[in-house]
Formats: structure tokens, C-alpha cells, sequence
């Protein structure tokens, strides 16, 4: 009998350690204020979640980089607190379009309808690469001519960002996110979705922390990523490795 429990319990483990669990957005009423600073009593409600899985390069020491974040959503924005330690800030291409993912940033994955799949060149995700002075930039559907349409989206995200007094003076990145589905176009007029309590979403959140080399020394992230070939850096073509997001009360 004892044997049997034991055998029970072990395959519910097993079950249970394949799953990811959804993350939590947590309702606010407050007003907020995109401040860099946690200074919203409902900041407090949010749980924090890790952002210490390794997407690429090496990995870090925890004062070279480490990072946590919360989530929050009222009917109309998604809210983010990013709290994050890196060593030195780098922004070494001014121009927000040029290899933007070898300067510091910021990455925030969104699947509206959690559909899933290819975003690379289309809008069926967003992955909002947020750099240091703020700018967003995503890649859209290709030019006329076939050349990568790198797109800046400043009007999708407003964030801003302080560090903090004392050692290891932790960077608080606060954004307040508008959620766009997949009809998005940079022609055509298109508002943001409504949020609504229970919504689901795909999400997934990085850093690309480059401390002067050429390129980003390491990539880290939120979520868990079955390596393809050996290769874990696929939420910028598919949506098919975030997480779930749910809006709760
Ligand atoms: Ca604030
Ligand atoms: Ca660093
Ligand atoms: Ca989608
Ligand atoms: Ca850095």
C-alpha cells in the first residue's frame, strides 16, 4: 500500500515538474505613476518572480547581473517592475535601430491571444527590446525591398528607470505597457486590447547585459527554454517558449 502511494506521488512529481506554472498579473486600482520608483502601495501585493534562466552567452555572477520582476494590469495598460543589478550600463550604438540587442536592455515578450508561433517578421508577438534611453524597437513585416524593417514603437511602452543610492545600486525599471494583438500595423490606426480579469497572455521577460564588449556578453531570462539544436535564443522568432500570463484579481 505504502509502495503504491509512494509510486503515486512520485509520478504526480514528475507531472508537476514538466509544468510551468502561469505567472500572476495582479489587479490595481491605483493610480500609477512610471517613475522608476516602487512608490504604489499595490507594488507591494505583486509577487516577485526570478529572471535567472540562461538564454545565451556566459553566465553571470549575481553582481554582474541579476534580476527580479512583477507584474500588474489595470483595464487599460500592463504594469512592470523590473529590479535589476548590472555592474556597468553600456549603450554604445546611439542609433535605436543598430544592434540594439548588443546594448543593455530590457526584453519584453507579449503574446496577446497566446496563440503561439512565428513573430520574427510579423506582429503575431511583440518582443519589445526597451534600451537604456528608453526607446523601443521591435522588427515588423519586411520592407519593399525585402530588407529587415526594424520598427521603433516608443508609443507601445513608457518606462523609465532609476538606480538606487546605496550599493549595489539596483536599477527599478517601471513600465506601463499598452497590449496590441495581431491585426497591429504601423499604417493604420489600430487602438490597444481592453484587458480584462482572467485574460491570458504569452509573456516572457529578458536582459541583455553587455558591459563594453562588441557584443552582449549574456542573455537571461524569465522562462525556461528547451534548447533547439542547442540554441535557447528563440523567443525573438517564436512564441511557442513563453509563459503564460494570467490577469488576476
Ligand atoms: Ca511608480
Ligand atoms: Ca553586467
Ligand atoms: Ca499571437
Ligand atoms: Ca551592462
Amino acid at each position: 500500500m505504502l509502495y503504491q502511494i509512494i509510486k503515486i506521488y512520485v509520478f504526480v512529481c514528475i507531472i508537476f515538474s514538466f509544468q510551468t506554472m502561469a505567472l500572476e498579473a495582479i489587479y490595481t486600482k491605483e493610480q500609477m505613476t512610471i517613475n522608476g520608483i516602487a512608490d504604489e502601495a499595490s507594488w507591494v501585493k505583486a509577487k516577485w518572480y526570478p529572471l535567472n534562466q540562461h538564454i545565451l552567452g556566459d553566465i553571470p555572477t549575481q553582481d554582474d547581473f541579476s534580476g527580479r520582476f512583477k507584474l500588474m494590469w489595470n483595464d487599460k495598460k500592463l504594469y512592470l517592475l523590473a529590479e535589476i543589478t548590472d555592474d556597468i550600463l553600456f549603450d554604445q550604438h546611439s542609433d535605436p535601430k543598430h544592434l540594439y540587442w548588443d546594448d543593455d536592455c530590457l526584453e519584453v515578450f507579449i503574446d496577446e491571444d497566446k496563440s503561439g508561433g512565428n513573430h520574427q517578421f510579423n506582429y503575431n508577438a511583440f518582443a519589445y527590446h526597451i534600451a537604456l534611453d528608453n526607446q523601443v524597437v521591435d522588427i515588423g513585416p519586411p520592407n519593399k525591398d525585402g530588407t529587415t524593417n526594424f520598427v521603433l514603437l516608443n508609443e507601445h511602452i513608457k518606462s523609465k528607470w532609476q538606480r538606487g543610492k546605496v550599493a549595489p545600486y539596483k536599477m527599478t525599471w517601471e513600465l506601463a505597457i499598452d497590449i496590441y494583438n495581431d491585426k497591429y500595423s504601423e499604417n493604420t490606426a489600430i487602438k490597444p486590447v481592453k484587458l480584462e480579469l482572467g485574460k491570458q497572455m504569452g509573456f516572457m521577460l529578458a536582459y541583455c547585459d553587455n558591459d563594453g564588449s562588441k557584443e552582449r556578453e549574456h542573455f537571461m531570462g524569465s522562462t525556461k527554454i528547451k534548447p533547439k539544436n542547442g540554441d535557447k535564443n528563440l523567443g525573438y522568432i517564436t512564441a511557442d517558449v513563453f509563459d503564460s500570463l494570467i490577469l488576476v484579481k
